[in-house]
């Protein structure tokens, strides 16, 4: 196995490059992050911009100007008309359901929208872009490091860029031969009202948010060797120099602390001691400080899908790809743009949510607008989950720590929705009896519906969040932070749902009422969405409590309401499986139904949930023929979300078709993902979905290679991660298993699907296994690896 990874070491650099500037914001330029920063690099020659964020400079929530700002709830108990409405859902008066919905909206004041920082902006003297040649730009992901080299006029010209999470700084590195570096640099597009000024060396630009008065401010120091440098009024002037090194840094006053969302912290002094300590420590030791933070994390998975490919630019990789037939998708660079893709999706979780600040938003952390689509928000009813999807299976548990808090951040806001949409009241006696969130959030609590009832409610959006705090648990085996983090989180939404859930005499079942699919379809009760995210909040909660031995009369409540749900229905008419569970009857309205909707939230219990699969057949039937039924065509984030359920379903080659239409129709050339617009979420989908089909543990079992398309006949992968606290190596020929070692993290006991195996530890000792069902079990002991040979014959 070594000999792929020194393959793809030595001659095979995991590399985004290019050779030519990019010249549109969205489609070309190369993304460098540390979670709290992100900077965009454009590579111009003669004017370069460099777009820069700062994860928490937002406009929205608490204002002086907005004093009655409480989370977008109402302050009318909208929960009277939920139960109006439930009560007219109940007896079949749809349109009269329909005229109350409206009511169960949020404000959409002080909503507000992730902003930009502002654009750091080089003219460049000297340099003539007719005259440049041996243009590169490029982004390494090995090493986390971006660049721009060209010779213009004979003289060499080099860039480099880094974003260090350690320091919190991002630096860069401008030389040129011959003294020959001048240049002007200066602020572009801050926020209105922002301050810039110059002190020595030191550009700053700093000031309030017109809209919320959250404070900010971002530095830039300037180091020249050789030349001179000189300061303007808002823009500094280096001339004939030949290296200038730049360490910059931002910050705001924001926090996570419910209601005010501010911390006592004067963001110039957090960016002073920043850049003090950066400054330093200097570029060197800055470099390899975030080279070696960032390889803890991306150096722990390797893939190889066979062939010997070289790195042609990755422009011109991905429209080979695109023109390419899929049936043709065989030439090495096709495997090595899989590759690459599969490792840019863990790039950009680790430079984007990292322990400390805000998760990843609908673009990470980079934007360059300060009205950008869908505010670049926390969208749950399926983004935000999904960005989180590759974290725990690609070994990068830590990434998703920034999501555990953003979820504990909603607690607080979403009991004040909790009480006013459904009348369940939190106070002294039952402080935690329920939170709740709904389709879109923001880091200032918006926890309650969007304005529109049909795009803004989703009651299940938290239940299904809750499933990835679980898998934390799940993959690591955590008790601590289970009972300390998580748990809790999800103990106060099974308390809400208990409450939530009403008997509905006609479905014969507990409902959730009034429910709505994501976006699609009527009003209804008990959706499938809604209560299969129900079941299987339930069903983990259940399994969290025995663990930690906490909270029986809770347990055995939950218990009794999971044999009311019932979320599953397959329909008589078509045999798929049902949407809403009065798709049968005839008074169905199905005039708001689209047979091809991008969002499949009738198909969550495929993915990323556990209630559809090989062991419950029927309904795996039904859940295959509603996706077929819903065809290959997708929004990036839609595509990527039906390769990971063809994937559970274990057809290599459908998974592999979406997963090729996701790199062909919804992948820029900086193969950042097109939902259309610009979302990242189809990246951390994608790179989520090439794991599935290499690896699933969902079933109690470890699952090598459920779902291989032909194209990956050929391969290996070192350090994917399974439920249980396990590590897996794994290399395979014709598709077959040819090696297989495991690390158990925790010990416990393994369970392999597979029959006639031949287990060893890490001495070579004979390790004694049962074999039941097709699924191998054997005891392990922490921290030991053990090796897997499966007898084929
Ligand atoms: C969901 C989707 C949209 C978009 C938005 C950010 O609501 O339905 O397509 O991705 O999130």
């Amino acid at each position: 196995m070594d000999n792929h990874f020194d393959h793809m070491k030595n001659g095979c650099k995991l590399v985004l490059w290019y050779t030519e500037p990019a010249t549109a914001w969205e489609t070309e330029v190369l993304p460098i992050g540390n979670s709290y920063l992100g900077a965009t690099i454009d590579g111009g020659m003669k004017e370069e911009t460099i777009v820069l964020n700062e994860k928490t400079l937002w406009t929205g929530g608490p204002s002086k100007s907005r004093p009655d700002y409480r989370g977008g709830n109402r302050n009318e108990a909208s929960y009277k008309y939920l139960y109006e409405i439930r009560k007219a859902l109940s007896e079949g008066a749809q349109s009269k359901a329909a005229s109350l919905v409206q009511k169960l909206t949020g404000i959409s004041e002080g909503y507000g929208a992730y902003q930009l920082f502002g654009n750091l902006v080089f003219q460049y003297e000297n340099i003539n872009p007719m005259k440049v040649c041996n243009y590169r730009r490029w982004l390494d992901i090995e090493s986390s490091t971006a660049g721009v080299e060209f010779i213009c006029d004979g003289v060499r010209y080099e860039r480099e860029y880094f974003a260090n999470y350690p320091s919190n700084v991002i630096v860069i590195k401008l030389q040129a031969e011959n003294n020959s570096l001048s240049f002007t640099a200066s602020l572009k597009k801050t926020q209105p009202g922002a301050v810039i000024c110059v002190s020595g060396d030191t550009l700053i630009c700093s000031g309030a948010i017109e809209d919320n008065g959250l404070r900010y401010e971002g530095q830039f120091v300037f180091h020249t060797t050789g030349g001179k440098l000189t300061s303007k009024k808002d823009a500094i002037t280096v001339t004939n120099a030949n290296k200038v090194m730049i360490y910059l840094s931002a910050a705001t006053d924001y926090r996570n602390i419910y209601p005010t969302y501010r911390s006592k912290k004067n963001p110039h002094d957090l960016v002073s001691a920043a850049l003090t300590a950066a400054v330093d420590k200097g570029y060197d030791l800055l470099l390899s400080e975030h080279v070696t933070d960032y390889q803890s994390l991306s150096r722990r998975v390797d893939i190889w899908l066979g062939g010997d490919f070289a790195t042609p630019a990755t422009d011109i990789c991905l429209s080979n790809y695109k023109n390419r037939l899929s049936s043709e998708l065989v030439s090495p660079d096709d495997r090595y743009l899989e590759i690459l893709y599969f490792q840019y999706g863990r790039y950009l979780l680790i430079s984007s949510s990292r322990t400390g600040t805000l998760p990843a938003n609908l673009q990470g952390v980079w934007n360059e607008s300060n009205t950008p689509p869908w505010s670049c928000d926390y969208h749950i009813n399926v983004n935000l989950q999904m960005n989180y999807w590759p974290a725990h299976v690609t070994n990068l548990t830590e990434t998703s720590i920034p999501l555990v808090d953003y979820i504990e951040g909603l607690r607080e806001p979403g009991r004040v929705t909790a009480k006013e949409y459904y009348g369940i009241t939190s106070d002294e006696e039952h402080p935690e009896n329920g939170w709740i969130a709904h389709t879109q959030s923001t880091p200032f609590g918006f926890t309650c519906p969007g304005w529109d009832f049909y795009w803004g409610w989703s009651s299940a959006a938290c239940a299904w969040l809750d499933q990835n705090l679980w898998e934390y648990y799940e993959f690591t085996g955590d008790k601590q932070y289970l009972r300390n983090k998580i748990y809790p989180i999800m103990r106060e939404n099974v308390t809400f749902f208990i409450q939530e859930l009403i008997y509905d005499q006609n479905q014969k079942r507990l409902v959730s009422s009034p429910s709505f699919s994501p976006e699609h379809g009527p009003v209804t009760i008990g959706n499938t969405y809604e209560q299969s995210l129900i079941e299987q909040l339930f069903r983990d909660f259940i399994t969290a409590s025995e663990i930690l031995d906490e909270d029986e009369t809770i347990r055995h409540k939950a218990e009794v309401v999971l044999r009311d749900l019932n979320p599953y229905r397959v329909s008589k008419k078509t045999g798929l499986l049902m949407e809403w569970f009065e798709e049968d009857e005839e008074s169905f309205d199905f005039s708001q139904v689209d047979p091809h909707h991008r969002h499949t939230s009738h198909l969550l219990g495929l993915y990323p949930g556990k209630g559809i699969t090989h062991g419950t057949p029927e309904l795996m039937k039904a859940a295959e023929a509603s996706l077929n039924a819903r065809g290959d065509e997708a929004t990036g984030w839609g595509r990527a979300i039906k390769a990971l359920m063809w994937a559970r379903i274990g057809d290599g080659e459908r998974a592999y078709k979406l997963l090729t239409g996701l790199l062909k129709d919804c992948t820029n050339d900086n193969l950042w993902d097109e939902c259309p617009p610009f979302q990242i979420d189809g990246n951390f989908g994608g790179t989520a979905a090439i794991a599935e089909m290499l690896i699933q543990s969902h079933m109690g079992y470890i699952s090598i290679l459920p779902a291989l398309p032909k194209v990956w006949s050929k391969g290996s992968f070192r350090g994917l991660c399974a439920r249980g606290g396990f590590v897996v190596d794994a290399e395979w020929m014709d598709g077959k298993l040819t090696k297989l070692t495991l690390l158990s993290k925790n010990g416990g006991s393994c369970s392999i699907k597979g029959e006639k195996a031949f287990i060893t530890d890490g001495d070579g000792k004979n390790i004694a296994y049962q074999t039941q069902d097709t699924i191998v079990t054997f005891q392990t002991k922490s921290m030991e690896s053990y090796h897997i040979t499966f007898d084929y014959t």
